[in-house]
């Protein structure tokens, strides 16, 4: 397992020189707004005004820096569970609200639930079926090479993800033809109820990219600077046309699966407090903090900051008017087949009279 920041927030390898200090803030601080994001979600979702949140507690060094290792021309396809990764790539916090809250905003009008997408961020909106995204990546990796891009392609996914045959299919594919698609799995130990050791035999998930004749590598997912060092250098051998790898992000869902989930029916407390000890949050804190580079004092300031911005991006949002119900139908069929007609003029008769 590659990692260069001990837990203890000491370095104990060469971390990618475009870490620059300025870069290194940027990193913790999108972290810290990812767990204060989390936070949020998890307050208000009780109150019943979202309907559902996936969090990302302990994933935050995966998913951050993963995604500042991408450049602005490639392509990210996150999964439910990657917020930390569309706060990484500059989605406006109303933005993503709108989104959650689905209202007469939301970039993509009420169309799957709670995942996020943008053509102009580059982030491909997920499919909720696990796996899924992974043809899609590859194929749309083959066209972008085909066409003389240099573009990368990185699919977000998770342990479970990898007991998919459309995982296999992808990878599979991506190897043969030499697509640039970087395959990140974070093995965050659990697919909801289900555990690593109920998905493979295999010792570590990064083997199974021996197989299909590409890069794998186990990554310490709770080190930052690992994470977007190793995801960097495939990414960048990827846009020299050096084909495709696997990068499995060995971490821990600190969380729920979801809001829908109670993870103390089937693992123990014990468990997540070791977990808990290898914070990837705290081992960035140490190595900057001993730099000079951050302070308790600032990330205090930071979080009040943030958690403002995320209050009033929230208000926004939920004050804005709801989407018309017929909006669904909205960017579905280029040509509305005459029975989705019908249904549509029902519906708004229906909204028209009762809502
Ligand atoms: C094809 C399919 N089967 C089942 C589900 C229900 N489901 C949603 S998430 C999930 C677990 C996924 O676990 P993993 O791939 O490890 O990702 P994680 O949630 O841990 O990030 C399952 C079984 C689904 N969405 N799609
Ligand atoms: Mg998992």
């Amino acid at each position: 397992m590659i990692r260069l920041l001990s837990p203890q927030g000491v370095l104990e390898g060469e971390p990618d020189p475009t870490l620059t200090e300025s870069k290194l803030v940027k990193i913790m601080k999108d972290m810290v707004a990812a767990r204060v994001f989390d936070d949020w979600m998890l307050r208000i979702h009780p109150m019943g005004r979202v309907s559902r949140y996936a969090p990302a507690e302990g994933q935050e060094a995966s998913m951050v820096g993963s995604a500042h290792a991408l450049s602005e021309v490639d392509w990210v396809f996150p999964t439910y569970r990657e917020f930390p990764v569309l706060i990484a790539r500059g989605v406006p916090l109303v933005e993503l609200q709108n989104r959650m809250f689905a209202n007469s905003r939301d970039v993509l009008k009420g169309h799957e639930i709670t995942l996020y997408g943008d053509r102009w961020r580059r982030i491909v909106v997920g499919a909720g079926g696990v796996s899924l995204m992974a043809p899609i990546a590859v194929g749309m990796a083959m066209a972008s090479k085909s066409a003389g891009e240099k573009s990368v392609f990185i699919v977000y996914m998770g342990d479970g993800a990898t007991s998919k045959g459309d995982f296999h299919e992808a990878i599979n594919f991506a190897g043969v033809f030499k697509t640039p698609v970087i395959f990140f799995c974070q093995n965050n130990q659990w697919a909801i109820s289900v555990p690593v050791s109920l998905q493979t035999r295999a010792e570590t998930l990064a083997v199974k990219a021996e197989a299909y004749g590409i890069p794998g590598v186990r990554v310490d997912g709770n080190d930052v600077l690992a994470v977007y060092t190793v995801v960097r250098k495939y990414v960048e051998a990827a846009r020299a046309g050096g084909g495709p790898a696997f990068i499995e992000a060995y971490t821990y869902r600190i969380g729920a699966h979801t809001t829908a989930d109670d993870p103390r029916r089937y693992r123990s407390e014990e468990e997540v407090r070791r977990w808990r000890e290898l914070d990837p949050i705290s081992r960035m804190r140490k190595y900057l903090t001993a730099k000079g580079l951050w302070s308790v004092e600032e990330e205090e300031r930071f979080i009040e900051e943030f958690r403002e911005e995320l209050r009033k991006a929230t208000e926004i949002a939920e004050s804005t008017p709801p989407l018309k119900p017929a909006a669904i139908l909205e960017d579905v069929y280029g040509e509305t087949p005459w029975y989705i007609a019908d249904e549509l003029e029902e519906l708004e008769r229906y909204s028209a009279e009762t809502l």
